[in-house]
């Protein structure tokens, strides 16, 4: 162990050892005054040590506490070890003493210098003798965005490639905007797959639940706003769903609706068609499959060829070739009823995409609660 410090004149040796790797008994002091001398000598090359450090160099105070408090290797350590383990029971009183003493004085004086150290820190780096720009900086350890995140912001990316822009909406709602104004009346069975949370809220107040989808977000778009509509909104939902490995109850989705006078099914297919190989690779085909949704006529579920097996039929696509992205449709005229839009002269498409479901297509997921688990080796993946 070398000292701390600069090669040490004090204690030339011919032994390699420094003397506080070695015992009292190799060092000659047995009498309670020779043991005095040598803790003497440790005392005043810590005073020289520190004598010698600049008034901001923490870098310099780190390495020196080090050096001497540390619980490995320390100074204060090797004499504890070296000097008071092996004595005898009459230098043990003498040792123990002086080795309290010592380690008093050498954390009172760092303790001190580091107090120094930053009220000199405090009054400017012009009071401190200037910063000392060499030093490391303090690294602190970043983030990243969480899957999710990035796949919505990557959806968000594509459609506002081809002229979308993006709007935010409330979570909680009113089940006239969740429901109503979406075709879906009361007693509707469409509202069965949606069993959702209502707000518990003092009687007579309104009834206020959970947004279960991004849909309400359509009627509050064209309510505000006369076509054209070219719109996506990302944000949270929420569903009474049991949670299991495609299923969550609160996940994300992202609505798309496009309403102008000259909409048709070919825009909506080839819009979805754009979407889908942007976002799953260029040899992605899509497929969409007759649905039913209250607010769209006609309703699709739009699927796209297993991205694993190429169509081929494998394990992940359950040998269907095929795999469920997400439900679409054209906007139905009833709809339009609902927010004073002329049924006869527009026209449009609508959809819904889960977000956590894409994400999953994309990495190769096969569990949705990895994401809300927060466990940093799944997150660092996406780094
Ligand atoms: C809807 O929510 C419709 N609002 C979508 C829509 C919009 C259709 C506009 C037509 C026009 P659906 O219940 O199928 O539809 O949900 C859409 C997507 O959300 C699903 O394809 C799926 O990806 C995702 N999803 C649904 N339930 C869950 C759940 N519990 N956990 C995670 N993702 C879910």
């Amino acid at each position: 162990m070398p000292w701390p410090g600069a090669a040490g004149t004090l204690f030339l040796m011919t032994d390699e050892r420094t003397p506080v790797e070695r015992t009292l008994a190799e060092l000659g002091a047995t009498s309670p005054e020779a043991i005095a001398a040598r803790f003497a000598e440790v005392r005043a090359r810590f005073d020289a040590e520190t004598a010698r450090l600049a008034p901001c160099d923490l870098a310099a105070w780190t390495a020196v506490r080090n050096a001497w408090l540390g619980r490995a290797s320390g100074v204060i350590t090797a004499i504890g070890d070296n000097w008071l383990k092996p004595a005898t029971p009459e230098q043990k009183r003498v040792v123990g003493k002086s080795l309290n003493g010592l380690k008093a004085h050498v954390e009172r004086t760092l303790e001190e210098l580091r107090a120094r150290a930053e009220a000199a820190g405090d009054a400017g780096p012009a009071a401190a003798g200037g910063s000392d720009l060499s030093l490391p900086g303090v690294r602190r350890a970043l983030g990243t965005r969480h899957p999710i995140r990035q796949t919505r912001e990557e959806l968000e990316r594509i459609f506002r490639s081809i002229g979308f822009s993006v709007v935010e909406g409330p979570e909680i709602e009113t089940p006239y905007y969740n429901f109503e104004a979406l075709n879906i009346p009361e007693h509707h069975p469409a509202r069965d797959t949606m069993d959702t949370f209502y707000l518990s809220l003092p009687k007579g107040s309104p009834e206020l639940l959970l947004r279960t989808h991004t849909s309400p977000m359509q009627i509050h778009t064209m309510e505000r706003q006369q076509p054209p509509v070219r719109i996506v909104v990302p944000g949270r939902v929420y569903r009474r769903d049991n949670p299991d490995s495609t299923h969550s109850f609160a996940f994300h989705q992202i609505e798309g609706l496009a309403v102008d006078t000259d909409i048709t099914f070919c825009e909506f297919k080839g819009t979805v068609e754009y979407f889908v190989r942007e976002f799953l690779g260029p040899k992605t085909r899509t497929r969409l499959r007759p649905s039913y949704f209250p607010f769209t006529e006609p309703s699709a579920e739009v699927d796209a060829s297993c991205f694993a097996c190429d169509g081929r039929g494998c394990r992940i696509c359950k040998h269907a070739g095929w795999i469920e992205l997400f439900g679409a449709g054209m906007v139905d005229p009833a709809v339009y009823g609902f927010v004073n839009y002329d049924a006869k002269r527009l026209s449009g498409f609508a959809f819904g995409i889960g977000v956590e479901r894409m994400a999953m297509m994309r990495y190769g997921i096969s569990d949705i609660q990895l994401f809300y688990q927060n466990d940093v080796r799944f997150l660092r993946q996406f780094e």
